[in-house]
């Protein structure tokens, strides 16, 4: 029998690793599992919270260890592969995820094989390469695979307490779900989008568009949810959280309503009439994040958002006319932006009323548009410290931020900001919103109901 160990790194950089799920994992796992049977071992990795010294003592000695590697935890889950090397050198690597679509020659260097793309078809040759020693380098999948075609992603890889967490639908207006026990969810793949700073474009070579699990499936995830862990409350992780289609949206609003679940999740400003608001609301949405990202139009073109600033505006308004609290997450740092951003942002943010602003610094990803043609967006210089792309900070009492990039002094679009102007516009902001009980960044460390999984 194969054991094979799929790996989820401790994410350390993360306030709360358990914001969110193993997604990939889960997913990955089940299809083995509906593949292979019991001809496979499977092991769910879970390092989060371990100390990342202590991380060895916990992995259990398998044939195969599986990585989704994102530039983040590079880094250490490189470490984990050359130390699980040493003790099981028999053993094989194999990666996949967006650090190795964008970097397939250096991961080469440490993995014994590459899978680029969606994994569901191809997991079967992987699997009997390894049995019949013909292990390839790369195996590519370049076509879209239908998700609705196989078993709802199982969460038994993970202890039930892990599953089902309290405090993940908390809100700041009222505190009628603290207690109630939830789980976090993803019903779609891709985005049809092609913002200049998000990592998905590249991906999207290997598979295009954005593809939702068909509403009976969503309605069977969430009774499957219900029923084994005692789920009241969803957190949609989707990139889209609402179809923009508003024929799909209809049907998919109705079958998350049917199961009688309270939700939130995050969406595009620009796929919400007044009609989908109240919907979503109907359907038990309680709070939705959206991606505003900048009050300067000009920056919003210049990383191709798409969007306009008043449907933005619009957007918090219906949100909010249907008792749906609204967060906006917002960006410093982008190129394009006007000395005033701060003053902008935050008329902008007194204007509109959000319940809650989640900033975060730029940050240049590998995979993004941006990194790719830096010299494009007036960038002159680049770092490359993957451990350094965290976009969020404060969320440490003693943290402070710091850049990965530079600006020209001067830009397409005049003058660019330093890199200290930049982090004191972000700390300038930051203390505005924390004044003003509007910060996601929780003042008292403890005190985290309001902290999100950011994207
Ligand atoms: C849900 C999600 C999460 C979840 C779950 C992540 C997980 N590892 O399962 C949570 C909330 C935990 C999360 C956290 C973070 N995320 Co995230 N996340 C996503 C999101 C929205 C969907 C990923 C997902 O689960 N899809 C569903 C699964 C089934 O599909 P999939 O991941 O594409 O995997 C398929 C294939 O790619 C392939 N595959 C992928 N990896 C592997 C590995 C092996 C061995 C095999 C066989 C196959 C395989 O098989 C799967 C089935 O076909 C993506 C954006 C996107 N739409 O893809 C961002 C995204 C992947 N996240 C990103 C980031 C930056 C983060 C954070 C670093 C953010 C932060 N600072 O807090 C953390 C990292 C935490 C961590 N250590 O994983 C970036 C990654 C960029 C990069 N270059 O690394 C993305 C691309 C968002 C973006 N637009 O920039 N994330």
């Amino acid at each position: 029998m194969l054991t094979i160990g799929f790996i989820f790194p401790s994410s350390d950089y993360l306030h709360d690793p358990f914001r969110g799920d193993p997604h990939t994992h889960f997913q990955v796992l089940t299809v083995i599992e509906y593949y292979f049977q019991n001809k496979v071992e499977l092991h769910l990795i879970d390092l989060r919270g371990i100390k990342k010294e202590f991380a060895l003592y916990h992995i259990p000695q398998c044939d195969v260890f599986l990585y989704s590697a994102y530039t983040l935890d590079i880094k250490e889950q490189l470490i984990t592969l050359q130390n699980l090397k040493y003790h099981y050198p028999a053993s094989k690597h194999i990666a996949g995820g967006p650090h190795t679509s964008v970097f397939q020659d250096e991961c080469l260097k440490y993995f014994d094989a590459l899978i680029l793309g969606e994994c569901e078809d191809l997991i079967v040759d992987v699997i009997n390469d390894i049995n019949s020693l013909k292990l390839q380098k790369i195996y590519r999948q370049i076509t879209p695979i239908d998700i609705n075609k196989y078993p709802i992603p199982s969460r038994r890889y993970l202890p039930k307490t892990t599953i089902a967490r309290k405090g993940l639908m908390s809100l700041k207006s009222k505190r009628d779900f603290d207690d109630i026990y939830g789980t976090t969810v993803i019903f779609s793949r891709g985005c049809p989008y092609q913002c200049y700073f998000c990592a998905m474009p590249q991906l999207k070579h290997l598979s295009s568009g954005v593809r939702y699990r068909n509403p009976q499936f969503v309605k069977n995830e969430i009774e499957y949810l219900k029923h084994d862990y005692n789920i009241k409350g969803i957190n949609l992780l989707d990139e889209i959280g609402i179809p923009l289609n508003p024929k799909f949206a209809t049907e998919y609003l109705e079958a998350i309503g049917s199961t009688d679940i309270v939700w939130r999740g995050q969406c595009r400003v620009d796929g919400i009439s007044a009609d989908i608001a109240r919907l979503a609301g109907n359907s038990g949405c309680v709070a939705m994040g959206l991606g505003v990202e900048s009050v300067s139009q000009r920056s919003l073109d210049m990383i191709n958002k798409n969007i306009d600033i008043n449907k933005a505006k619009e957007t918090i308004r219906l949100l909010k006319d249907n008792n749906i609290e609204t967060r906006i997450y917002m960006i410093m740092g982008l190129p394009g932006e006007p000395d005033d951003i701060v003053e902008k942002t935050w008329d902008f943010i007194q204007e509109t009323k959000p319940d809650i602003v989640i900033l975060s610094l730029f940050t240049v990803r590998p995979g993004t548009e941006i990194y790719d043609n830096f010299q494009k967006f007036g960038i002159r210089k680049l770092h490359t410290d993957w451990d350094k792309t965290m976009h969020m900070y404060g969320r440490y009492e003693h943290e402070l931020p710091s850049l990965t990039f530079e600006y020209e002094k001067n830009t397409p679009w005049g003058r660019g900001f330093s890199s200290e102007q930049i982090l004191n516009n972000y700390v300038k902001l930051q203390s505005r919103l924390r004044e003003h009980n509007l910060s996601s960044i929780p003042e008292v460390a403890n005190n985290n109901q309001f902290t999100q999984v950011n994207h």
